[in-house]
């Protein structure tokens, strides 16, 4: 069990407090201001490192290492990103880090339209509303994100990613899903060499919608692309982050039913729950079966039932008690997920009789 820390001076939740969450075993981080397809800092590896084992913690893996738009358009100039990333793949094995989330989306990393959409009990969450999106253009949907952001800056939506944004989606005007699928496998097998020498766990995340958005082409949105993945690049390194709540924005996505395809490949799980409002419509829910549209209970069993082992974290929490954080990003109420998925993991292990 881990929770996600984006660092000292970035993020408000601190080590000690993520520390004191009943079950916690380790932390997920990154280097939160280095921008895509720069090579990482060996030292500033090693120091988020330290600090983190000195607070009695351990790094369970980085999210993310970000892909250069060069390398997901295919670029000329994409050797070169995919030498730094070689580069930082290499750091991060030295230090004895071995799995990396990273996504394959254009442009744009997960999207909603309200940051905190107020529910009856007070409490604000993230939602999606695809008739909004088609209203508004993309240069309006970064504002819109950064201004309900509370003055953080979100994960995906760094400034510096959306400086040259229009430029970005002329870039992407010719490139398909088919194509998108080809770079993606171009990188992966420039990479595989240096994951096998340091045991490195590559881990996609899902596309959050698992759609297209404002036209661009999104291919990590199903059952039947996540295993086109596995087997265009047929290496137990090359795995999937299971994330329910970005597979589960489409109700014809069964989270059940994929993890068991997935066995073996699924280096790295996000759980949480959404409640589908209507088609397209969707805002995210505590973590409980209850509050939302997907069975909790079955997702975890799945996970135990393929013998997951690697580090499992709840994703975006709502706002709740005033708490003062980078919104999807509080400690109390992941610390609630993390406690209630925790609690769902004992009874389906005693129930197998798994002693625990
Ligand atoms: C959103 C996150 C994503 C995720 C990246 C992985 O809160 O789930 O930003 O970290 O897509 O690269």
């Amino acid at each position: 069990m881990t929770l996600r820390w984006f660092g000292t001076g970035v993020d408000p939740v601190t080590l000690d407090k993520i520390r004191q969450v009943p079950g916690i075993d380790g932390v997920i981080t990154t280097l939160y201001n280095v921008p895509a397809g720069v090579k990482w800092d060996k030292d500033a590896v090693l120091a988020i490192k330290k600090e983190i084992e000195d607070a009695g913690l351990s790094i369970a893996g980085i999210e993310s290492v970000n892909i250069h738009d060069s390398i997901k358009i295919g670029a000329e100039d994409r050797d070169f990103y995919i030498g730094n990333y070689i580069e930082t793949l290499k750091v991060l094995g030295e230090a004895g880090i071995n799995l990396v989330c990273y996504n394959f989306m254009p442009v744009f990393d997960w999207t909603r339209t309200d940051l905190a959409k107020v529910r009856p009990d007070g409490a604000t969450v993230f939602s999606y509303n695809q008739k909004l999106i088609d209203e508004i253009n993309p240069e309006k949907m970064f504002d819109v994100i950064t201004k309900n952001a509370d003055g953080f800056h979100l994960p995906g939506w760094e400034p510096q990613r959306m400086a040259g944004i229009k430029e970005l989606f002329k870039m992407y005007s010719a490139i398909d899903e088919q194509i998108l699928f080809a770079n993606l496998e171009y990188f992966l097998k420039a990479i595989m060499p240096v994951c096998e020498q340091y045991q490195i766990k590559m881990a996609i995340h899902p596309d959050d919608p698992a759609w297209s958005v404002f036209g661009l082409p999104r291919i990590m949105t199903c059952k039947e692309n996540l295993l086109r993945l596995i087997r265009m690049v047929d290496n137990p390194l090359n795995g999937v982050t299971l994330c329910s709540g970005s597979l589960g924005t489409n109700p014809d996505n069964d989270i059940a039913d994929i993890i068991h395809s997935l066995k073996g490949r699924i280096h790295f799980a996000h759980v949480r729950n959404i409640k589908h409002n209507a088609p397209g419509d969707f805002e995210e829910s505590a973590h409980l079966s209850a509050d939302g549209s997907l069975d909790m209970y079955s997702i975890m069993k799945a996970l135990f039932d393929i013998d997951f082992e690697g580090p499992l974290r709840p994703d975006h929490g709502r706002n709740i008690w005033g708490e003062v954080c980078m919104p999807g990003y509080g400690l109390y109420d992941r610390a609630i997920g993390l406690s209630y998925l925790t609690g769902l993991l004992e009874a389906i292990k005693k129930n197998k009789g798994v002693k625990c």
